[in-house]
């Protein structure tokens, strides 16, 4: 999508600190980190977010997330663990509209979130 900006990361338009890519995922470190640990695991495919999720995504998001572990466990969580977010529209906090899982770590998190 043009005006996404993830979709332009993917597209190398916009530079990031790049963690991990194939043909369907890229991982990369959070603008903003709000943990030690911060990054993203976005699909290549545009979705907006959650919500407009089809069935047939249901395997590219096990992928994602799979993916998230992998990643989190590579980078020092396997042990403390770390927190796993999908923000969801404006209730949910989302301020980019292509679907993202977010992987906090390296602190203990709170909850509930505020
Ligand atoms: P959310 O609020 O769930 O939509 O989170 C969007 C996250 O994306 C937020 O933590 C900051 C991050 N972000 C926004 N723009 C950029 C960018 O251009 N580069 C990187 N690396 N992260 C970004």
């Amino acid at each position: 999508m043009s005006d996404c900006i993830f979709c332009k990361i993917i597209a190398g338009e916009i530079p990031s600190k790049k963690i991990y890519e194939d043909d369907e995922l890229l991982a990369f470190h959070d603008v903003n980190p709000a943990a030690p640990l911060h990054f993203l695991v976005i699909p290549k495919k545009h979705i907006p977010n959650i919500m407009e999720l089809d069935e047939a995504d249901a395997p590219l998001m096990g992928k994602l997330l799979f993916k998230g572990q992998e990643l989190a466990a590579e980078l020092g969580c396997a042990e403390k663990g770390a927190r796993f977010v999908i923000n969801c529209k404006s209730d949910g906090g989302q301020t980019v509209d292509h679907i993202h899982l977010h992987v906090l770590g390296g602190r203990r998190m709170a909850w509930p979130p505020g």
